[in-house]
């Protein structure tokens, strides 16, 4: 820091703004930093926090760097420049006549640079607005040509580029990250044969059958058109209203009321393409299939309570654990599997795989492997990358293939007209980060901000004076799966899809006790932020067709009695499902161990330093991510610590377990009275911030280790120390002075685990 003070004296050319300077040429104004801190060898990004990266992401070796580079800008050592190229002299007064006179109309350069700004912004995507991105890979695993066509999976080790955004649904593009909503799980894979977009989510099934009802879906959840709220958050009257009425969403509300839609990082849950696809081989020969992503992180929430304060403490909460993650070099990775079946076993199920409120359980049909996702540099630009990148359900490559889901039929209309308005024009996949890999040759011409410099004088076909260039691919190219169809005409749904509640009751059946008082606690919630008491009990007569428990346990929530069924809209029997532990959060405790999360160790003056030093850099060792946590920032007084976030910046809910270390015995009773027996220690019961802490930490299931005298503090904020059923709690560890391994190990098991949720009695 002090080497990045000399080299950066205080704005040295600010008194040349003013007064007389102004009239002299500007001469020796030059400001120099870049080139200063180039020649140093360094950023200030670096020198301002090594942990958090340096701004520049790494290259790697994704291919896609290629076509990107050509739109890199790097300023290091460059002079600031008009859109135009020209140099700027003065970059902080607009031109005037005389020092207090009016701007000249002729100042181009005060005139494209504010215009330039006015028009910044973009308009935000109509839905899943909020959302973070990164720079990847796929690699088969295998030669899978014997099921699809698809380069990208016909040959074992093959890499193909991808980019990936993740997403909420229903907040603007600055809302939360943490809300209560699905998580949009979105890949292009630049692969050989052209684009393909995977458009997912992190639940496999969705609120409505028939794109025809996307805009009322969309119109009910997102914030109230006459007073804008709320924002970002399923709970409130118009939302409930539709869904009360539209039965088919039972199943998803399932979902949506579960863990699953507070997960704890995009790092930490699964990915679904939701609608059954097709896959075809070279043969021509087909099977249908569903697309899941399994993280090698392992499915993990946050509890509600956690999220609801997150949105607070940290807005950015899962676009930062993606982005430091990935700086921290620990790339994030999924595993692609198919769900494969034919026509025919299709047939036998007893749901429509048309219907994407349907799954198909892992029981009936195995997932299997194809290859996986790394997620390994972050975007340069997060506009020109992020915001700009457009996916779109229509965009296939040879051997992937639609089925006739009218949820799906109607996204292969939707996303490419989105993209016209949000990207101003036809020209949107002219923008690098929507570039395919492979080259582009059609006939398609102009429009705003084209940027090919097609060549000759044909823009048609056939053709004869270019050759007939470009000419049709035939057999190379993209052929529809030629499925025979023979029907009427007609607006409605087959019979099946009237199936509202089978496949809910499955999800419910197959949840822990936990998972099962967290859907009802976030009925409650929901349902007690909804001011219409009519719409509360058409949602609970939707429950009472679910499970009994279910809606007794959301009555007694809200102080109601449980109201008859809704009538069911078919005479079909509700098919009784055997329960899937695939769709318990629990399932997949992943194979990551430690690493990435992130764990407090709460320092106050007196702390055994020596300790501290070893814990850290045995949590460091796992590849956890420690951090000293105190009161202020800066040294602690009376060691050689450096508190690096206080309490303020750092509450309980961005971490993941925290560790009160050994300190000198901070106080005695003194007629009843706590007093500090350690020259410039704390009161440990005034430690307020800390006593918070950890209440917080214990409320939200976390994992809590103290260590000697630390203990007191952990006493000081009241904790239970056993769990309600007084059985012992795996997760708050208590050790003796001295003894730091065995319980450090003990610490690192219960993190693995995450949460103890056995101590939770609501
Ligand atoms: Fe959609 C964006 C996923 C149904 C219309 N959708 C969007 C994104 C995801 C999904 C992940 C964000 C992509 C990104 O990061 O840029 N959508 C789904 C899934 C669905 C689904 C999994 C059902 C299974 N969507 C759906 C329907 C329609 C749309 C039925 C319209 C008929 N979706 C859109 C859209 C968006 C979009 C309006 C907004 C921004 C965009 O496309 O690029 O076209």
């Amino acid at each position: 820091d002090e080497q990045l003070a000399v080299e950066m004296p205080f704005n040295e050319t600010k008194p040349l703004e003013y007064g007389e300077a102004a009239f002299t040429p500007h001469v020796g104004e030059t400001r120099t930093p870049a080139s200063q801190l180039a020649t140093a060898g360094t950023s200030t990004e670096t020198v301002a926090s090594p942990k958090v990266g340096d701004g520049h992401p790494d290259l790697g070796d994704n291919p896609l760097d290629g076509p990107l580079d050509r739109v890199r800008v790097d300023d290091s050592g460059r002079e600031l420049t008009t859109n135009q190229g020209v140099k700027v002299a003065d970059n902080q007064d607009s031109l005037k006549i005389g020092l207090r006179g009016p701007t000249a109309m002729e100042d181009f350069i005060l005139r494209e640079k504010i215009t330039h700004f006015d028009h910044e912004r973009i308009p935000e995507r109509v839905v899943h607005a909020r959302g973070s991105a990164a720079h990847g890979y796929f690699e088969s695993y295998a030669d899978h040509s014997a099921i699809t066509r698809a380069s990208l999976l016909g040959e074992a080790g093959k890499r193909t580029p991808v980019f990936v955004r993740f997403s909420t649904v229903a907040g603007e593009r600055g809302s939360a990250d943490t809300v209560r909503d699905v998580r949009g799980f979105a890949v292009k894979f630049y692969t050989d044969q052209g684009n393909w977009d995977l458009v997912g989510n992190n639940i496999p099934v969705f609120f409505i059958q028939d794109a025809m009802k996307f805009p009322d879906l969309i119109h009910a959840v997102k914030p109230e058109p006459h007073n804008g709220m709320p924002q970002a958050a399923s709970a409130h009257d118009t939302f409930w209203d539709f869904a009360s009425l539209s039965p088919e969403i039972t199943h998803m509300l399932m979902w949506h009321t579960s863990d699953r839609a507070i997960p704890r990082s995009y790092r930490m849950m699964q990915g679904f393409g939701v609608h059954t696809f097709r896959l075809v081989n070279a043969q021509g020969a087909s099977l249908f299939c569903k697309f899941h992503w399994t993280p090698m992180a392992g499915t993990h929430s946050l509890v509600w309570d956690e999220a609801a304060r997150l949105t607070g403490a940290d807005p950015d909460y899962h676009r930062r654990d993606l982005w430091e993650a990935i700086e921290a070099g620990q790339f994030p990775e999924w595993e692609l599997g198919v769900q494969t079946f034919s026509a025919e076993q299709a047939a036998q199920f007893p749901f429509d795989v048309l219907d994407p409120t349907k799954l198909v359980p892992e029981e009936m049909v195995p997932v299997r492997p194809l290859g996986k996702l790394v997620l390994d540099r972050n975007p340069d630009n997060f506009f020109a990358e992020t915001e700009q990148v457009a996916f779109c359900a229509a965009h296939v490559v040879p051997g992937i293939d639609f089925s006739d889901d009218p949820l799906l039929q109607g996204r292969i209309h939707s996303y490419i007209d989105t993209q016209i308005s949000r990207l101003g024009g036809a020209n949107f996949h002219e923008i690098p980060i929507n570039t395919p890999l492979a080259q582009i040759h059609n006939n398609q011409r102009d429009g705003m901000h084209r940027q090919s410099l097609n060549r000759g004088r044909v823009s048609y076909e056939p053709n004869s004076l270019a050759g007939g260039c470009p000419f049709q691919a035939g057999a190379a190219g993209f052929t529809s799966f030629p499925e025979p169809l023979t029907a009427a005409k007609v607006r409605g749904k087959p019979e099946l899809f009237a199936d509202h509640y089978s496949q809910a009751r499955l999800f419910w059946n197959s949840q822990t006790a936990v998972e099962q008082n967290h859907i009802i606690a976030a009925f409650r919630f929901e349902l007690t932020r909804v001011q219409t008491p009519a719409i509360r009990r058409r949602v609970l007569a939707g429950l009472v067709n679910v499970a009994q428990k279910l809606a007794q346990g959301v009555a007694d929530g809200l102080g109601m009695e449980v109201p008859p069924p809704l009538p069911l809209a078919t005479d079909l029997p509700i098919h009784n499902y055997p329960p899937s532990s695939a769709l318990s959060l629990f399932s997949r405790p992943g194979t990551t161990g430690i690493k990435t999360l992130r764990v407090a160790l709460l320092v106050a003056p007196g702390v055994d330093a020596g300790q501290v030093r070893q814990l850290y850099a045995a949590l460091l060792d796992g590849g956890a991510v420690p951090r000293l946590m105190g009161e202020r920032v800066g040294p602690l007084p009376g060691s050689d610590l450096d508190v690096e976030i206080s309490f303020e910046t750092g509450p309980s809910m961005l971490w993941d377990g925290a560790i009160v270390p050994d300190r000198a015995d901070a106080y005695t009773l003194v007629d009843d009275e706590p007093q500090s027996t350690t020259p410039g220690g704390t009161l440990l019961n005034r430690e307020v911030a800390a006593v918070e802490f950890l209440r917080l930490q214990y409320r939200h299931d976390k994992p809590l280790l103290a260590l000697g005298n630390g203990a007191k503090l952990v006493y000081a904020a009241g904790l239970p120390l056993a769990l309600p059923d007084g059985e012992i709690d795996p997760g708050l560890i208590i050790a003796e002075r001295g003894d730091s391994d065995g319980p450090l190990a003990r610490f690192e098991g219960a993190l693995v685990h995450r949460r103890v949720y056995a101590r939770e009695t609501d």
